[in-house]
């Protein structure tokens, strides 16, 4: 029989800006187009901090974050043919159902399917499969991967070989996939261009191995923290620059290193002040400046408008312009064929009961990657 209701272990985080409390909670089993996910691995990224610290528009609580994760299928709802139990998937929070406008454009990877109902912590039918003493907890991304066990629909998962490790392929599930799919989807980062990488973590060092992997000249790394340059040059970084130790003007000194600017920037941390000065150290003409940061409630970009006049170009970029479902299966390819790396940047790695850990390591600077292993 089709499972009902279960027991998970979660990390519940109740109140923006507090610690997440692990404990059980109630899981209602898959609906029609659902499936039942046991996680076995997920990260923590950078944007679980964002809702976490209320800093998110779109953040509600209580709620179950986590948008990083792989595991296995243990239940399908009814109508579900894409996969079965005991396939190994990876999570989408940008999902593929190959069918609504977005998804037939050609044109993006923003599947807008079940959107609406992701952005307001529900599944597509309004309602919310985890619960607690009967109130419901949101989901997160359309993910909660903080959670042993999870539901989600069919079109938010991307099957995937089931000889690839859950403890790090849980990583191709944002950060992995945003930082290379930016350089090669959205970017179409093009043999010997000079790539500037702001913000070298979890996202701008998978920046860095996709400038390599397409064969960029100069690609200089952008941080505050020193200890970022000896990962970023194993990766391919040429140039490291620390804005801390740069006399006068940082976009000049930019401008100066790539020979008249850069011909891609990436902004990698989600600051304002840092996606400008992105835009403006591009190359006069044809300067490509791809915003993947992401900014709190209330802040707004500026530039003067001459610098589009002059031909530099603002964009930005979500989970890498990647679809989940047919590039995921690549991009796990391409770890297990040693084409990318992922083990370096895994740097922690925590059971679920110590996740607030996680977040600690990440604001000390310590972590690139902690990954929560169930
Ligand atoms: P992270 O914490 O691992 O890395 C951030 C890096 O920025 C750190 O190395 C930090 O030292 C550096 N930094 C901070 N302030 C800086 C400054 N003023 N100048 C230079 N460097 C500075 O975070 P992450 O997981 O890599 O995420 C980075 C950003 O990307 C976040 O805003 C996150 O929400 C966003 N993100 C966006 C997408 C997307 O699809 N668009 C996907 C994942 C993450
Ligand atoms: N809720 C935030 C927006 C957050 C955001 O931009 N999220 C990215 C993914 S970050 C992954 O670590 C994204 O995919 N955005 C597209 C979308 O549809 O949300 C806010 O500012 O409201
Ligand atoms: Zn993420």
């Amino acid at each position: 029989g089709r499972l009902r209701r279960m027991k998970t272990r979660a990390a519940v985080a109740y109140e923006a800006g507090k610690p997440l409390v692990v404990e059980e909670v109630d899981l209602e089993g898959p609906k029609a187009g659902e499936v039942l996910v046991e996680l076995k691995a997920t990260g923590v990224c950078h944007t679980d901090e964002f809702t976490r610290s209320g800093a998110d528009p779109e953040g509600i609580f209580p709620v179950i974050f986590g948008h990083e994760g792989a595991g296995i299928v243990r239940e399908v709802g009814p109508g579900v043919t894409s996969v079965a139990p005991g396939d190994h998937v990876v999570l989408l929070y940008t999902p593929e159902c190959r069918q609504c406008k977005s998804c037939l454009s050609r044109k993006t990877n923003l599947c807008t399917a079940i959107r609406a109902t992701q952005g307001k912590g529900l599944m597509p039918d309004g309602t919310s499969r985890f619960s607690k003493n009967g109130k419901p907890i949101y989901h997160y991304m359309g993910c909660s991967t903080f959670s042993q066990y999870t539901v989600l629909p069919d079109i938010a998962v991307a099957k995937v070989r089931n000889d690839a490790p859950f403890d790090t392929i849980c990583y191709v599930g944002c950060g992995v996939t945003t930082g290379i799919g930016a350089v090669l989807f959205t970017a179409k980062v093009e043999p010997g261009a000079n790539v500037v990488v702001f913000g070298l973590g979890g996202i701008g060092l998978n920046v860095i191995q996709g400038a390599r992997m397409v064969g960029a000249d100069k690609i200089v790394g952008v941080d505050i923290n020193p200890a970022r340059e000896a990962l970023g040059r194993s990766l391919g970084m040429t140039h490291f620059v620390n804005p801390k130790d740069v006399k006068g003007d940082l976009v000049a000194h930019l401008v100066e290193l790539t020979g008249g600017g850069a011909d891609y920037s990436f902004e990698c941390v989600g600051n304002v002040q840092l996606m400008r000065q992105a835009l403006e150290c591009c190359h006069r003409g044809w300067g490509v400046s791809v915003i993947i940061g992401v900014a709190g409630a209330g802040q707004e970009i500026s530039t003067r408008p001459f610098q589009l006049v002059t031909g530099r170009v603002w964009k930005g970029s979500a989970f890498g312009g990647a679809r989940g479902r047919t590039d995921v299966p690549k991009i796990v390819d391409w770890y297990m064929d040693r084409k990318i790396v992922i083990d370096p940047l895994i740097t922690h790695r925590l059971p679920l009961e110590r996740i607030n850990e996680a977040f600690d390591l990440m604001h000390a600077g310590t972590s690139i990657r902690t990954v929560i292993e169930y």
